[in-house]
């Protein structure tokens, strides 16, 4: 087997999809970055600019090829034929009208979710990457940056930590090596790990100084808003000369959720218990008597923060979740009624 491969994170579960392993030496090859309907993959032979077959370009957005997908290329190693089964996926809800899912990076283990000691820190965002990164089935690291700015680095962390239970967190410096040492111990030389956050909170410097070289462009931030300016404008995969792969992924600006009930109940694991206390079974956590929520507020044992936060992705999440349910049954429906047009006209002898 090619060592090149091996490098890229090429695992068991994706040789073991193939039809013949011959296939391994030059038609496999992982997705490294995505522009639009190319991909540039690297396979046996090298780096390949390829486009979609149609099989591929005919499936759903959510199945396209995205950064980190293991795909099998056709014999001239210009189209990708098929997508291999992914391990996990980090997918959001597309921004604007789209109303799709859409895959943002597949096969990872883990996710480093980056926020820093600023204006940006935020937990109802590290909450909603956590639910997120649940449901991509990846291990969450929260990676608080800019820890070298601030006096305060503990009460951040502690903020941080309350966003799930057992979460680690890493306080660092992202342009100072050693200072990134305990991150790079997080990652193995054959995983994959997406790094995510908001624009200029230093996901590019954490590769930059994990690849010893500049591999991203990074960017000044306003001084006003500490807001980035969006430097990052693809997502890539990058190796690391110490082995393991870095999937670098822009700032977002909405990060939609739906279909991830489950996962946001594993974030707020402390809360769902909380809520099978509830005298009622059907308790709305709002002015309900005999709410344990309500009374661990009061208590100071819950942060009403935390379940504001709770709610507004619950409710996000069920709105998004009925629309997209309500779209694939309209799709269906038109299917269904193509089909039987065909029928119809076939019956009647048309084509
Ligand atoms: N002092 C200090 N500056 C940092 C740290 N991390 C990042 N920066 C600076 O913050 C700015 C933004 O960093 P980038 O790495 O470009 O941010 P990004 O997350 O990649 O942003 P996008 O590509 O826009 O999504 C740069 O000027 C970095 O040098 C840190 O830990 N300490
Ligand atoms: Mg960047
Ligand atoms: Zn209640």
């Amino acid at each position: 087997m090619k060592d090149s491969l091996l490098k890229l994170g090429l695992v068991p579960f994706f040789t073991q999809q193939l039809a013949d392993i011959e296939l391994l030496e030059d038609r496999v090859g992982r997705v490294v970055a995505v522009q639009r309907s190319r991909s540039t993959v690297i396979c046996g032979p090298g780096e390949r600019v390829v486009e979609l077959s149609p099989v591929v370009r005919q499936s759903p957005a959510i199945d396209w090829p995205t950064v980190g997908d293991w795909v099998v290329l056709d014999e001239s190693l210009s189209r990708i034929e098929e997508v291999l089964e992914r391990k996990s996926l980090f997918k959001r809800l597309g921004a604007g009208a789209s109303n799709e899912l859409q895959p943002i990076a597949a096969n990872i283990d883990m996710l480093f979710i980056v926020t820093s000691c600023n204006e940006e820190f935020k937990e109802s965002r590290l909450e909603r990457y956590l639910a997120l990164c649940a449901d991509a089935g990846a291990m969450p690291v929260i990676v608080l940056t800019k820890a070298d700015l601030v006096e305060d680095v503990d009460s951040y962390v502690r903020r941080a930590r309350g966003t799930q239970a057992g979460v680690p967190v890493e306080a660092v410096n992202a342009r100072d090596p050693a200072s990134l040492e305990k991150v790079r111990s997080w990652i193995d030389k054959t995983s994959t790990v997406a790094l995510v956050g908001s624009s200029g909170v230093g996901k590019s410097t954490i590769l930059n100084t994990l690849a010893g070289r500049s591999l991203a462009a990074t960017g000044e931030i306003r001084e006003d808003d500490k807001k980035g300016r969006h430097t990052t404008t693809h997502r890539e995969l990058h190796i690391l000369p110490s082995g393991g792969l870095l999937v670098d992924v822009p700032g977002m600006r909405e990060l939609r959720v739906a279909e991830i009930e489950d996962s946001i109940g594993a974030v707020f694991e402390d809360i769902d218990k909380l809520a099978a206390q509830c005298r009622f079974a059907d308790c709305k956590h709002e002015t309900e008597p005999g709410c344990a929520m309500l009374r661990a507020i009061c208590e100071g044992t819950l942060d009403s923060r935390r379940l504001s936060s709770y709610k507004k992705l619950l409710r996000e999440n069920a709105l998004a979740t009925s629309t997209l349910a309500e779209k694939r049954a309209r799709a269906r429906g038109f299917a269904k009624m193509v089909k039987e047009g065909k029928t119809m006209k076939q019956k009647k002898g048309e084509t």
